[in-house]
């Protein structure tokens, strides 16, 4: 194997250590953090490349600096890939990553003042939805949504719309980073209608799944916005994207609001890499890939629900899962997440809905599949690595039991090695 890093071990060997002690991190281990994933080599070299060296502020055709013929060219791949993808007629594939994404969502489309309806982050949504630690809740008035049944995951569509009828928000936010199942987005989008607002999804855990249609996309369904991320289930770099279905409007107080609103200069290297990511997910094979995320997260769900785990919304209909550790098993979110760490087995704590416990250290954990589908895990050895999280979770205090837990994940790693292209 060709070696890596060489440059860097021969002149900044601090640097290199982290970069090598990284490598082995994410091969030796089991990955399922259900918003991390593996990045193509190509994806890699796009983000290595010249293009990190190059300002260009403004958009394709309208820069503010000379010099900008290929930066043009990849930015307008980009978004024409990022349109055909997901079926939108607009895209702004500038945003640095999700936060800066929903940040520029807000202040395009909305005036300081005006109310969201979003979902409540213990009950799986996002910290960008409005949670009150954030900065962006001192502009505009965040109100929330939750599940009705948290044992089916079933939104509480009455009380939604009972809100958005009272409240009159201008945006209403469907999205999530801790929920399983599928939302029904044609609900969302006839409250909306009804109250005159604006539907936007955060769809940044479940983007690769919309572009390999493993699961439905809110746009289908009449979204006018998606915001999303592209480093989790769509593999491709950190980094962030908004979507317009149809509404020029709304791209135009976007873009403004990207830039110059928020952000400078566009990593462009970043924009290539995307470009690389979304030609990469147009491919059968993504398609396949993602279809496969769910098949091993269901395999997952069948081990949980045998040993009679409690799981969030009582299973999953996507890539994760969010178990309730504690409640079925007495063990706390971070004492599962450092235990199944000492095994090879990366996931995290997660608050539960209306969890009693505190957020440092909650009564679940949550993990997931598109990392080690990438590795090209399927059913019968995903349903292996749900049995040694359980029999590591059980057997936390005996190192012996432990140590062979850990080389059994290290032989499932060593048979699914990382791979380096997908195409
Ligand atoms: N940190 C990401 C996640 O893990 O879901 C979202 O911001």
């Amino acid at each position: 194997m060709e070696k890596k890093y060489q440059r860097i071990e021969k002149e900044d060997s601090a640097v290199y250590e982290a970069l090598i002690g990284e490598e082995q991190r994410e091969a030796d281990g089991l990955e399922l953090i259900p918003s991390e994933n593996y990045v193509s080599q190509a994806v890699r070299e796009a983000l290595g490349s010249v293009l990190t060296n190059k300002y260009s502020e403004g958009y394709p055709g309208a820069r503010y600096y000379g010099g900008q013929e290929f930066t043009d060219a990849v930015e307008r791949l980009a978004i024409e890939r990022a349109c055909a993808l997901f079926g939108a007629k607009f895209a702004n594939v500038q945003p640095l990553s999700g936060a800066p994404a929903n940040l520029a969502m807000y202040f395009g489309l909305l005036t300081p003042g005006d109310t969201v309806l979003g979902m409540d982050l213990s009950h799986g949504g996002h910290l960008t939805h409005g949670h009150p630690v954030t900065e962006i809740t001192k502009v505009f008035k965040f109100i929330r949504y939750k599940m009705k049944n948290v044992e089916t995951g079933e939104i509480d569509y009455d009380e939604l719309r009972e809100t958005a009828l009272r409240e009159k928000p201008k945006i209403i936010l469907a999205g999530f980073s801790a929920y399983s199942r599928e939302l029904a987005y044609e609900k969302f989008v006839e409250i909306a209608r009804e109250v005159g607002a604006i539907t936007v999804a955060d769809m940044a855990h479940i983007a690769g799944l919309i572009a390999g249609k493993a699961v439905r996309n809110p746009f289908d369904a009449g979204f006018d916005v998606i915001t999303t991320t592209t480093h989790k289930t769509l593999r491709g770099p950190r980094g962030g994207m908004i979507l317009v279905r149809e509404n020029e409007a709304f791209i135009k107080k976007i873009n403004k609001a990207v830039f110059p609103g928020l952000q400078g200069g566009p990593h462009m290297n970043n924009i290539a890499a995307k470009a690389v990511c979304f030609h990469e997910a147009q491919e059968p094979s993504f398609a396949q890939y993602t279809q496969q995320i769910l098949k091993n997260a269901k395999a997952m769900e069948t081990v949980f629900r045998e040993k009679n785990v409690r799981m969030i919304g009582g299973g999953t209909s996507n890539h994760l899962i969010l178990a309730d550790v504690f409640g079925s098993l007495g063990v706390s979110g971070k004492e599962a997440q450092t235990v199944l760490d000492e095994v090879g087995i990366t996931v995290n704590m997660n608050a539960i809905a209306d969890d009693v416990r505190k957020p440092l250290d909650p009564s679940g954990i949550r993990f997931g599949t598109p990392a080690m589908t990438t590795r090209g895990f399927k059913e019968e050895a995903s349903k292996k690595v749900a049995e040694i999280m359980l029999d590591t979770l059980k057997h936390r205090h005996n190192e012996n039991r432990k140590k062979e837990l850990r080389k059994e994940v290290q032989d499932l790693c060593r048979s699914h090695p990382v791979p380096d292209s997908f195409v």
